[in-house]
């Protein structure tokens, strides 16, 4: 019966009708030739380093590779020297890394040769917002491969094989920490069969030089412990903590620590007893110091005031910067709202001169579309490290301003929030899987260009095997006909998205919770303000857009000179953050010389064009993708652009009853009625309550 197996399964390989289901990520089975690999010392994580150069390794036949720890002051942690016979590190992790780099290379194409590479943050950790249900917040790839449910907390064989595959493909790319569950996190989480499962993931994550951290919620002792309180000042809490936490280690020797979202959005915190942000990180700090635990302690805070709520992070935080013990570390997301399609940078970024200040990246597509879009990250993340905060003078950029470099702090690091579920390919869209790749690579390297990144990608998760056109001469019309076009659509497709979506600097014109179509309208009554779009359009007869100037809320004050006047001044503030922070008349002058409304117009309607171009290079591409891959990312264009259509229609009719003018007569009509897109609205809304 096996034997039958092995023959249809060659059978099927050799016609090319088999299929392929994506799961194998950028780390597809190449054939391979023969290496001898040696190494003087032997561990699990040294053996994975080995048997991954066997089994891939695409140099020269027969060749020895030494693999050899040594001491070297010039090498992190997780550093490598690369060489063209051998990989040398300190740590068995290095090794490891340096093995898949080697890799990489010879499957990309990329010279090996003498090379110090070392990672610029010491921590790269996904966050999974999983939930123990087995849910997952913001999930668009199916449920959860951590959870299954309170009841369902035994290990099965399945769970093992999943997690080792997530390891793998984790370090592969570098990330060396994991977040298992939710920020909104169930007190259970801490309840000892809970921690057990824990356990069992940290045990396969291990090797592959991953360690395990826990989302856990402030009121754990009240709501868990028994006890009257969760006030981080009482004894009795203290102590509560440093129990839980030497319960955690005597199961999880390597634990790397907590992730707390407090006192935001309905969450408990230290607030709730009168104490501040500092007070409560600092009590967990102090649990987890003796272990070399740390507290990554979230900034994401904001209140229905009448304070915009683009500077209440900052408000907050500022005043508390030298409270916080050399093991907290303040998480931040990129922009200082919500993982919009555009914002700028925080302006926490290299404010907090004596924090630790961590960046969270959202790779789950909240607000980009979903698991349905085709978006890019890699360019939104380039863009956003290499922002200038001049903080310290010229080159602060946001990277730098974390990375360690410019500020003396115990450790740097980089979160983003994963997208990965229990769906076959594990990101819902196969090209969600290159955002998952991208983050890893730019917290690896947050000098790589967003352009390599995505070539790479393809040329890993593509390729020959999967032809679907055998005549096909390799190399040089895969790499002009396949490789060229699906990378200028990938660098591309981010802006696109910006363009149908959010141009010129809007935010957050979503409808309702969901967080996928447009709803510039949408404000029932009795709704916080701050989570209706009209609070971030501001649309009215007379123009558009937040005013943040000093003038308005005064955001921009909390930018550094001589960032804070740029983008004061409405002739130099960039276009693409032009109404995140000024409100403009319908008929502003361009750069170009339209007016504001009619060059949203021409935004949306580029929006809507960019998507419909991406079909076209996506269906020219059939020879060299498997049927099933080719057809699933074909019907998501589709649907991307029905969706890029319904956006643009949507958001200038919706305006234009601010404006009144005419949209350009050169661009196509609205294909939608107002009626239509506020039925459908309606329905959607329904349907996700
Ligand atoms: C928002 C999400 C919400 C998260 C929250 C957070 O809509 O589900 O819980 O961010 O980051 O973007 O805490």
């Amino acid at each position: 019966m096996k034997l039958l197996t092995i023959l249809l399964a060659c059978f099927l390989i050799s016609t090319g009708i088999y299929a392929e289901n994506g799961h194998n990520l950028w780390l597809r089975a190449k054939s391979s030739v023969p290496v001898e690999v040696t190494c003087a010392k032997k561990s699990p994580t040294i053996d994975i380093a080995i048997n991954e150069l066997k089994n891939g390794w695409q140099g020269k036949t027969g060749q020895t590779i030494e693999l050899k720890v040594i001491k070297d002051k010039l090498l992190k942690e997780d550093g490598f020297r690369l060489s063209k016979d051998g990989i040398q590190a300190t740590t068995d992790a290095g090794l490891l890394y340096g093995a898949y780099e080697m890799l990489r290379r010879q499957y990309t194409g990329q010279e090996i040769r003498n090379e110090l590479i070392n990672p610029d943050y010491n921590l790269r950790m996904l966050n999974h917002w999983d939930n123990l249900n087995g849910s997952v917040e913001r999930g668009y790839a199916g449920r959860s491969i951590f959870w299954h449910g309170i009841d369902s907390l035994q290990v099965t064989s399945g769970d093992l094989k999943l997690w080792k595959e997530y390891a793998r493909t984790n370090a592969s790319v570098g990330i060396n920490g994991t977040v298992l569950n939710n920020v909104n996190a169930s007190p259970s989480v801490l309840t000892t069969p809970v921690l057990e499962r824990a356990k069992a993931v940290a045990d396969e994550l291990r090797p592959y030089g991953i360690k395990t951290y826990l989302a856990v919620n402030f009121a754990s002792p009240e709501v868990i412990g028994g006890l009257e309180t969760a006030d981080p000042l009482d004894p009795e809490v203290k102590a509560w903590w440093n129990e839980k936490v030497k319960e955690i280690y005597d199961l999880i020797p390597d634990f790397g620590g907590f992730l707390v979202k407090a006192n935001s959005e309905g969450q408990p915190g230290p607030q709730n007893f009168g104490r501040t942000h500092a007070d409560g990180a600092n009590m967990m700090a102090e649990a987890l110091e003796p272990y070399n635990g740390i507290v990554m302690w979230r900034a994401f805070v904001y209140d229905p005031s009448d304070e915009d709520r683009a500077k209440q992070a900052y408000n907050e935080f500022m005043p508390l910067d030298g409270q916080f013990h050399d093991n907290v570390i303040i998480q931040v997301k990129n922009g200082p709202i919500d993982f919009q399609p555009r914002e700028p940078f925080s302006p926490l970024f290299g404010a907090m001169k004596k924090t630790t200040v961590m960046p969270e990246l959202q790779i789950t597509m909240e607000y980009l579309g979903q698991s349905v879009h085709l978006v890019f990250l890699g360019t939104m993340w380039e863009e956003f490290l290499k922002s200038e905060t001049w903080q310290e003078g010229a080159g602060s950029t946001v990277a730098r301003c974390t990375d360690g470099s410019i500020f003396n702090q115990k450790y740097s690091a980089i979160a983003g929030v994963a997208n990965i579920g229990l769906d076959d390919n594990w990101c819902g869209h196969d090209f969600a899987q290159a955002n998952w790749y991208a983050f890893g690579r730019q917290a690896w390297d947050h000098s790589i260009s967003s352009a390599q990144i995505a070539e790479e990608w393809i040329k890993l998760t593509f390729g020959p095997d999967s032809f679907n056109d055998k005549e096909i001469t390799p190399e040089i019309e895969w790499n002009l006909a396949f490789v060229e076009p699906v990378k200028n659509m990938m660098l591309e497709s981010r802006e696109a998205t910006v363009n149908y979506m959010m141009p010129l600097g809007l935010h957050h014109i979503f409808s309702a919770h969901a967080h996928y179509g447009p709803g510039p309208w949408w404000a029932p009554p009795g709704m916080r303000k701050d989570w209706t779009p009209p609070y971030y359009h501001q649309a009215d007869s007379l123009g558009i857009g937040f005013d943040r100037t000093a003038a308005g809320s005064n955001a921009i004050s909390q930018y550094h000179e001589p960032l804070a006047t740029q983008l004061s001044n409405v002739n130099v503030c960039p276009e693409s953050l032009l109404l995140w922070f000024h409100h403009l008349p319908w008929d502003y002058q361009m750069k170009n010389g339209r007016s504001l409304w009619d060059e949203m117009c021409y935004r949306y309607d580029a929006g809507v064009k960019q998507v419909r171009n991406f079909q076209q290079v996506w269906d020219r591409t059939e020879r060299f993708v498997d049927p099933e891959r080719f057809a699933a990312v074909q019907h998501k264009l589709t649907e991307q652009s029905m969706n890029a259509l319904e956006w643009k229609d949507a958001c200038l009719l919706y305006f234009q009853q601010f404006s009144k003018l005419p949209i350009p007569y050169e661009l196509e009509r609205p294909m939608h009625t107002m009626d239509e897109l506020l039925k459908r609205d309606r329905q959607r809304v329904r349907a996700s309550q």
